[in-house]
């Protein structure tokens, strides 16, 4: 059976791009993150990515989770997700995300954090 690589060029829904590079033998990898979309008028740049993959021998379906800290701004999103394997060979990756963003006070923690979803599919 065909088995999942995180390793390419990733796309979701939205329109973010996102690059992932060899993962290496302890299950861990990096890349680039280029979003599609900010919430504020903040001017985009694409930002690194940090994460691993359990197990570390490419299965069809794998899990796996990454973390994305934003260069144009002191935001991070962590997002967690599995991949899978259609039987045409077709890779899937389904996500959720938590963006966490900075605030001045206690107070104002409960409106830090975003929840959401992501799907991506390889466009190489
Ligand atoms: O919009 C975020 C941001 C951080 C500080 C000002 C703007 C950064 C980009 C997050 C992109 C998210 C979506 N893109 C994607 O592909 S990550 C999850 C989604 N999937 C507004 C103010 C503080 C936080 C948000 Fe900001």
């Amino acid at each position: 059976a065909r088995k999942c690589i995180l390793s390419g060029l990733w796309k979701n829904e939205l329109g973010s791009n996102m690059t992932i590079s060899a993962v290496n033998t302890d299950g861990g990898f990096t890349g680039l993150y280029h979003t599609a979309v900010t919430a504020t008028d903040k001017h985009i740049r694409v930002s690194p990515l940090k994460g691993s993959q359990k197990p570390t021998n490419q299965r069809k379906q794998l899990t796996f989770g990454f973390t994305v800290s934003w260069t144009f701004s002191n935001s991070m999103t962590v997002f967690v997700g599995q991949c899978f394997m259609d039987d045409k060979g077709k890779e899937t990756l389904k996500t959720m995300w938590l963006l966490r963003e900075e605030v001045s006070s206690p107070g104002d923690d409960w409106k830090a954090t975003r929840v959401g979803t992501n799907i991506f599919t390889r466009i190489k």
